[in-house]
């Protein structure tokens, strides 16, 4: 019997050892160990035995289940770390590798000049205001002094809803609804940045596009508050180097009217295809506001008075950074576009 436990001892550890996965371990765990296992078989069997070789036999064959116990657990332990390490290299991460750029767009160059326009203003002190799109002949016309057989609304043929509602041709309308909200508070101070549409189709005209508007009422407003204020945008958006002329215009809800050129971005005024060989860039309208204009938004005109103008915002951008067709804005294309 002894050498029947010592034979099952050997083959027993030398299976262990031999093992190479946790499943194969649990299996010669039961068939050692087990309730029916081989060494279990031998202890049971003791009962046959003489009573003096009972002790003997006993204390082998806990010695060797004792063995084989421990055996199991080392073994155990060695084939589940392996086992871990295994998984654990199969998933591994490699966290040397060059992580996958994530793109994040960004905002269109346009709207990128409009807020710039936007900062130096609201830098002045100006509030912004908004208004429709849609709006009514009155708003975008009758309220600027351009009544129905107006000539000048010709140079606006525009986006009919109806007879009487259309799409804005600028955002000036927005600056009349606001005096007439506020009359006859002053001073009013704001600015109207949007989108405005006509009828015009071409390189240098889009039935789309973008305006910025200025209005400032308040007593005893001057052309050289106009002046002042101007040159500081103009200033800001361009560089301090810029030079600026004002030249007399006709603008039916200012007057005076004038245009306003800057010296060319291009060349710095010496004369280039941009600016057409005349050193200089028409960039926006302005005035004092129409004293017809003022009361009928319900300010009296020996009290107050006023500046306004108006901007396109493609254009600005266009001469800042140098573009000559106004389509490129609208076409979505991305190697225009990123290079913003
Ligand atoms: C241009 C010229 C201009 C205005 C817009 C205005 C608005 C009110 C009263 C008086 Cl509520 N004037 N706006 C004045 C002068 C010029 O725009 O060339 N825009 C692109």
């Amino acid at each position: 019997m002894l050498e029947a436990i010592a034979a099952i001892r050997e083959a027993a550890l030398a299976r262990v050892a031999a093992a190479t996965t946790s499943e194969e371990l649990a299996t010669l765990r039961v068939q050692y160990l087990g309730k029916k296992g081989e060494l279990t078989q031998v202890l049971r069997g003791m009962g046959k035995l003489p009573p003096e070789e009972r002790p003997r036999v006993g204390q082998l064959a806990n010695q060797v289940r004792e063995e084989l116990e421990r055996a199991l657990r080392e073994a155990g332990e060695k084939l589940s770390r392996q086992e871990q390490e295994r998984r654990l290299r199969a998933e591994a991460l490699d966290v040397t590798l060059p992580g996958r750029p994530v793109t994040t767009g960004h905002r269109h160059p346009l709207y990128q000049v409009l807020n710039e326009i936007k900062a130096v203003f609201i830098g002045l002190g100006f509030d912004v205001a908004e208004g429709p799109e849609v709006e009514s002949d009155y708003y975008n016309f009758e309220a600027l002094n351009l009544p129905k057989d107006h000539p000048a609304r010709d140079m606006q043929d525009s986006f009919y809803i109806t007879e009487d509602v259309l799409l804005r041709t600028h955002t000036s309308p927005v600056q009349a609804r606001v005096m007439e909200a506020r009359r006859p508070q002053v001073p009013i101070r704001i600015i109207a940045p949007g989108k405005v549409y006509r009828r015009d189709d071409d390189a240098t005209h889009s039935p789309l596009f973008h305006q910025v508007e200025g209005l400032l009422v308040d007593r005893r407003v001057t052309f050289g508050d106009l002046k002042g204020t101007l040159m500081a945008f103009l200033q800001q958006i361009f560089g301090d180097g810029v030079r600026v002329r004002f030249r007399p215009s006709y603008f039916p809800f200012t007057e005076p009217s004038a245009e306003v050129d800057i010296s060319c971005v291009m060349c710095g005024g010496c004369g280039c295809r941009v600016c057409s060989h005349t050193g200089w860039l028409e960039i926006l309208g302005c005035g004092l506001v129409h004293p017809k204009v003022l009361s009928m938004s319900g300010y009296d005109p020996e009290e107050v008075s006023g500046f306004a103008f108006g901007l396109g915002v493609e254009r600005v951008a266009m001469l800042k950074y140098g573009i000559d067709d106004l389509r490129l804005f609208y076409e979505n294309d991305l190697r225009f576009l990123q290079q913003f």
